[in-house]
């Protein structure tokens, strides 16, 4: 596949932009090559600037939904930017893309917008403290929750639960608060709640899509719960990736667990930059200018982004077949892809939640992010450049999910999967 304008438009933005990328992952970093530069997309696909298309299963890693250019979502933009692009001021729109959410949540009563799933969570958490008056949060190896300081964290030193740096640049003051635990594994988290003084919050992705597809186990869940309401701290589920992916209530389609409060990303913005944050009205209570909880943002719920989410969440909800057959589809790709692997002896663990997938080059089943580090990261990147050459495009990241969309047909998956039999046969 010819690439060379991708390469040079590459190094023309590495001249200019960090990397040549405004987000890590999209540099190709741990899979090699060079990423492709894209012209448009359309329905399933993607194109690029050499002209080459391609089978999108990463949709701007989740919010598209309905695919690429989706007409209702660019009309319902259209419409809106006509009669401005922000204000500054509240809108109705922001009301209506609320009150979806809201009605579609059971745990929550109000929602604030944000920009960001970086800024819904730090936000989320900074609200946890305020109303608990506590410092400590707990969050998961191998959760991503964005890049606010104090989730920059890695495992502390020896069986320190308390995490330290995970990068440059954040002082150790602000990861201080901040104890890791292992995805389920109650008895990581006990040890948490043990080592503190107080725990604010407890902070995971219930079907996480960071380390790979990761669903936490019911019983899991359900322990984690009883641990948090034990000691009067909340829990929230950071359902950026997962909401409105794995069904039309999250994760909350998938578990009978209720978390305090719930973050928001990628989908409910379709497209459109959009974070959010909820918890119950009494919560929602302590964030200014209601409460002392400062918290704010100039483009928040701005009425461009409002209405893209918008057009998103309706259709989500009138399409009442929407998550089975979207769920049919992802099964389908990765029952094909581990048969294919497995007629080559090769061990791969796949999974589904809703229209969210993710597949392991790894001989175990992976529960949490040290089962997931012991794939085989080589393997991940020479089956994702083999499949990338043939035109489908999977997320570029061992430690990533990907996503099925309406756009996607049962033939273009046959595609999908007659390719994958020779690139797997290249990788024994
Ligand atoms: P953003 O700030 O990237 O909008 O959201 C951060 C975030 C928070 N919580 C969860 C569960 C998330 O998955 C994310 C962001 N997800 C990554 C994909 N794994 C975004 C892709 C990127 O960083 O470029």
């Amino acid at each position: 596949m010819n690439r060379s304008k991708s390469i040079h438009a590459f190094e023309q933005a590495q001249q200019c932009i960090p990397g040549g990328v405004d987000s890590p992952v999209r540099a190709f970093g741990s899979v090699g090559g060079t990423p492709p530069f894209i012209q448009r997309g359309e329905g399933a696909y993607m194109y690029d600037i050499d002209g080459n298309r391609y089978l999108d299963f990463v949709q701007s890693w989740g919010p598209l939904i309905f695919g690429h250019s989706d007409e209702d979502t660019v009309n319902a933009v259209v419409n809106v930017v006509r009669d401005g692009l922000s204000f500054g001021a509240p809108t109705e729109l922001e009301t209506q893309l609320a009150s979806e959410i809201v009605e579609l949540f059971d745990p929550i009563d109000k929602v604030r917008f944000v920009n960001s799933g970086t800024e819904a969570v730090m936000s989320a958490i900074r609200l946890a403290r305020g109303v608990t008056g506590r410092d400590d949060i707990v969050k998961f190896t191998g959760c991503y929750h964005g890049h606010s300081d104090s989730l920059l964290v890695q495992a502390g030193s020896g069986a320190a639960t308390f995490g330290s740096p995970s990068s440059p640049g954040v002082p150790a003051d602000l990861t201080k608060h901040t104890l890791l635990a292992e995805f389920n594994d109650i008895e990581s988290v006990k040890k948490c709640f043990a080592d503190s003084d107080g725990v604010a919050c407890v902070i995971l992705e219930p079907i996480a899509g960071n380390m790979g597809l990761v669903p936490a186990q019911e019983k899991f869940l359900q322990e984690l719960k009883a641990v948090c309401e034990e000691h009067g701290a909340l829990l929230i589920f950071d359902e950026v990736m997962s909401g409105f992916r794995a069904s039309l209530h999250g994760a909350q389609g998938h578990t009978s667990v209720k978390p305090d409060m719930v973050t928001f990303g990628k989908v409910i913005g379709g497209g459109m930059p959009v974070g959010a944050f909820g918890a119950s009205s009494e919560l929602m209570a302590h964030l200014s200018p209601e409460g002392p909880v400062y918290q704010a943002g100039t483009l928040s719920g701005n009425p461009v982004a409002m209405a893209a989410g918008l057009a998103t969440i309706k259709r989500l909800k009138a399409e009442k077949n929407l998550y089975g057959e979207l769920e049919a589809k992802a099964k389908r790709l990765t029952d094909g892809l581990k048969a294919i692997a497995e007629n080559h002896g090769i061990a791969l663990q796949t999974g589904v939640r809703g229209s969210m997938f993710g597949f392991f080059f790894n001989e175990k089943e992976v529960k949490s992010f040290s089962d997931a580090q012991k794939s085989d990261l080589k393997r991940f990147a020479k089956f994702h450049q083999g499949m990338l050459d043939r035109g489908i495009y999977f997320a570029c990241s061992q430690f990533e999910a990907g996503f099925m969309n309406t756009q996607i047909t049962e033939g273009m998956i046959d595609v999908a999967l007659k390719e994958a039999e020779e690139v797997m046969g290249s990788l024994i």
